[in-house]
């Protein structure tokens, strides 16, 4: 982005817009930050924090998508294939620095089988690692297949207590049918571990009936526990001693914001600098109109992990408009899956928003990675990937 660029998007951009009307907005606590900034006690405005916007801090800060980054291989065809169209669907996971090699990014993701595309998910869905050298967004292509079907959402962290990456997700060994169709059955969360992102151990049963696993480490460098929180559907919260379990509910937030016929899923959890929690999850307030989006992405927010949460019902963190580095913009079918990237200097900023996303008329689907503020330009500056934007006249 050349400096005029950079200038016009400033100020055409909806941070100063939102700033500009903002006079009526005034904050008491960080809450009404969204506890992404905090509350001036002078002024009665939020100080967001890196990779946030509006008056309430309450938007990702998200920036232009570069074309043909992330994961996108829907337009190939296979000898395996059982149709053509859908190519190697994906529906979303998660990025992650390679330990040994910094300059090697994974991407740990489900992908459909035989070209079935994302209505075929369940059974056809495999946990795959894709890989980057041109740093964390990607291009990637496809490395190694994981699990094979059915497995499914699978989330990636790192576990400093056992010094093992976890992963879990949603399935188990099934057969694939012989056509591209959708099969029920009941959902469970299971877990493998890994050293290396390459190797994976026998799969742990953990929570019978129950889907979209989003875990997170209880450690930190004060307090060296292996105590695991494992979210889920609703945003309900488990906790275990151990991350093999066993695990007891713990936390069920309900909310009062959301109208209960309203739901939410594919839930994001993660803690801040300030030892707070959030969570991203797919809003589904448009399913009650009959339509996928746009307003999708939803901000939910605690001070402790066990509550009061608070779910932002009225301004979105994304929806479904992506604006690409060419001047384009497309206005997907479906985004959902939200995860995010963290920086590694301890600040937590929000560097990269992953999500699945799809075309309207298209039965493809891919997997997204979208930029957040300006902390990934030097990020990845630091990595020696990506130009020098702003050094340009
Ligand atoms: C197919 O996708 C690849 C990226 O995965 C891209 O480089 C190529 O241009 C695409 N081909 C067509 C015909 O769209
Ligand atoms: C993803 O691939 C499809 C072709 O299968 C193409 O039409 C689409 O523009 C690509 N999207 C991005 C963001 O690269
Ligand atoms: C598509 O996925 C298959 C595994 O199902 C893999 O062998 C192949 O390399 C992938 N191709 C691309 C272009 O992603
Ligand atoms: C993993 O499972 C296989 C098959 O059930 C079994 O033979 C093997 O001993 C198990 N490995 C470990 C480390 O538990
Ligand atoms: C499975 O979970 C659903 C939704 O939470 C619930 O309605 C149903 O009763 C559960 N079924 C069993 C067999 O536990
Ligand atoms: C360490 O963290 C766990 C989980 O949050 C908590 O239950 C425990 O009391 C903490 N221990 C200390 C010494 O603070
Ligand atoms: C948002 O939540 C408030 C309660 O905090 C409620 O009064 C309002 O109706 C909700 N709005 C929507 C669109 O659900
Ligand atoms: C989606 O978000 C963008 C960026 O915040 C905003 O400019 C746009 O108006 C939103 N679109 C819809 C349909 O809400
Ligand atoms: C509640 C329920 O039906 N659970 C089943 C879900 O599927 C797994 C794997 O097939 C079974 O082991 C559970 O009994």
């Amino acid at each position: 982005m050349r400096l005029s660029r950079v200038l016009s998007y400033l100020l055409l951009s909806p941070v100063w817009a939102l700033v500009g009307s903002s006079h009526a907005f005034q904050c008491r606590t960080d809450e009404d930050c969204s506890l992404t900034g905090i509350c001036s006690p002078s002024t009665n405005q939020c100080i967001c924090d890196a990779g946030w916007r509006a008056a309430d801090c309450s938007e990702l800060d998200l920036q232009p998508v570069e074309r043909w980054t992330g994961y996108n291989h829907t337009n190939i065809t296979l000898p395996d294939f059982y149709k053509e169209g859908a190519g190697n669907s994906s529906w979303g996971g998660h990025i992650v620095q390679d330990r040994h090699n910094r300059g090697l990014f994974h991407l740990i993701i489900g992908q459909m089988d035989h070209g079935c595309g994302l209505s075929g998910w369940r059974p056809f869905s495999t946990v795959i690692r894709a890989e980057s050298k041109t740093g964390p967004r990607g291009p990637y292509t496809w490395a190694q297949e994981l699990f094979g079907t059915f497995h499914h959402n699978p989330t990636v962290v790192w576990s400093p207590a056992e010094q093992l990456y976890l992963m879990h997700f949603i399935g188990f060994d099934w057969e694939t049918p012989d056509t591209c169709r959708s099969i029920k059955r009941n959902n469970s969360i299971s877990v493998s571990s890994s050293p290396d992102l390459r190797h994976w151990s026998n799969v742990t049963l953990l929570l019978d009936n129950v889907t979209n696993p989003a875990a997170w480490p209880l450690w930190t460098r004060h307090n060296r526990t292996a105590e695991m929180l494992l979210a889920t559907e609703k945003n309900n919260i488990y906790h275990a001693e151990s991350y093999q379990g066993p695990y007891s509910l713990r936390s069920e937030p309900g909310f009062i914001e959301i109208d209960p016929s309203f739901r939410s899923e594919d839930p994001f959890l993660w803690r801040d600098k300030r030892g707070h929690w959030h969570f991203l999850v797919h809003h589904m307030v448009d399913i009650e109109l009959g339509k996928k989006g746009p307003r999708v992405g939803a901000h939910v927010y605690a001070r402790d992990w066990e509550g009061p949460w608070h779910y932002n019902n009225l301004t979105l963190a994304y929806n479904t408009t992506v604006e690409f580095t060419d001047g384009a913009s497309t206005e997907y079918y479906r985004r959902e899956r939200p995860k995010l990237y963290f920086s590694d200097d301890g600040e937590m900023t929000p560097l990269y928003l992953i999500n699945g996303v799809q075309e309207f008329d298209s039965s493809a689907s891919y997997t997204l990675i979208q930029p957040i503020g300006e902390k990934y330009r030097q990020y990845e500056r630091s990595l020696g990937f990506g130009e020098d934007l702003l050094s340009s006249p």
